[in-house]
């Protein structure tokens, strides 16, 4: 048997190595400098006046994470090789146990960093479901199955919606709903439900709430970037769950004004009543009346 040589033995120990170092490096360059710094969020800390925030918690949680990690992961090394079974080793290595400060120490040392995590949730949540008295906006958002109807309240007309019809590739075929809301006006959103629990979720705005029947849920939310985001219902809500789309079209108030003035021109004036069922007729049937 040929024994390996001084020579060949650490190149074949350096061949994973390098592969996994080229694999991290390939990694590594894919990722700009923006997501990196979003997180790999899908959206921007100047979206809306809550979006910085949300990027913010969820950056700092996974630092802590990975710090915690390191820290742990390192530790586990440090005793495998430390205490490693050596040669001249018999019978089982002495035990430990009933140890007091380590025992108080694995127990206060978690119940801190949930604390923390705790602490900076509770503060930012506080922040981001903050509502204001007087908003310049009120809209209703109501969810059907399996589309989305649109109460502007402030400016008393609406827009309907059917089901977006979506071919095998996930393409839209017919128009999806469009949510008109004014730059940096703060827009108060009142979240309604005609038949099961659905959920509200713009993507780029990293805020959803739920829409439950019999109750209504308020968000706020002040968009400072003019764009079109997409939104989806974000609770499963029956068979076309998936088809159940919108999107958001941030506009300057002047063309907000138009697209308010062009559902008053086609006679969609006033609010679409909540007891409507999804087919957006009356709930109540003949003779009931
Ligand atoms: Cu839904």
């Amino acid at each position: 048997m040929v024994r390996p040589t001084a020579t060949n033995r650490p190149r074949r120990r350096a061949a994973p190595l390098l592969a996994g170092t080229a694999a991290m490096t390939l990694l590594l360059a894919g990722c700009s400098s923006q997501a990196v710094s979003t997180g790999w969020l899908p959206s921007t800390a100047d979206v809306t006046d809550r979006t910085g925030r949300t990027i913010a918690l969820w950056n700092g949680s996974w630092i802590a994470a990975l710090v915690v990690g390191l820290l742990v992961w390192g530790l586990i090394l440090w005793v495998v090789v430390a205490y490693r079974r050596k040669p001249d080793d018999v019978g089982l290595p002495a035990q430990l146990r009933y140890n007091v400060p380590l025992e108080i120490l694995y127990t206060i040392v978690p119940l801190m960093m949930v604390g923390v995590l705790f602490y900076f949730t509770a503060r930012d949540q506080i922040a981001i479901e903050a509502l204001s008295d007087d908003p310049d906006l009120e809209v209703n958002v109501v969810g059907k199955q399996w589309a989305w109807d649109f109460n502007y309240v402030t400016d008393d007309v609406y827009e309907t919606s059917t089901q977006v019809d979506i071919d095998d590739d996930g393409n839209p075929l017919t128009e999806i709903p469009v949510l008109y809301l004014p730059v940096d006006q703060t827009v108060q959103i009142r979240l309604t439900s005609r038949d099961v629990i659905h959920s509200f979720w713009v993507t780029g705005f990293l805020y959803k709430k739920d829409m439950i029947p019999g109750r209504e849920n308020l968000m706020e939310v002040t968009p400072t970037q003019e764009g079109v985001f997409e939104g989806k219902c974000a609770e499963l809500c029956g068979q076309y769950h998936s088809e159940m789309l919108f999107r958001v079209a941030v506009v300057s108030e002047a063309e907000y004004d138009q697209q308010m003035q062009a559902l008053r021109d086609a006679g969609q004036t006033g609010q679409l009543s909540s007891d409507l069922d999804k087919t957006g007729s009356s709930g109540i049937r003949e003779g009931e009346q």
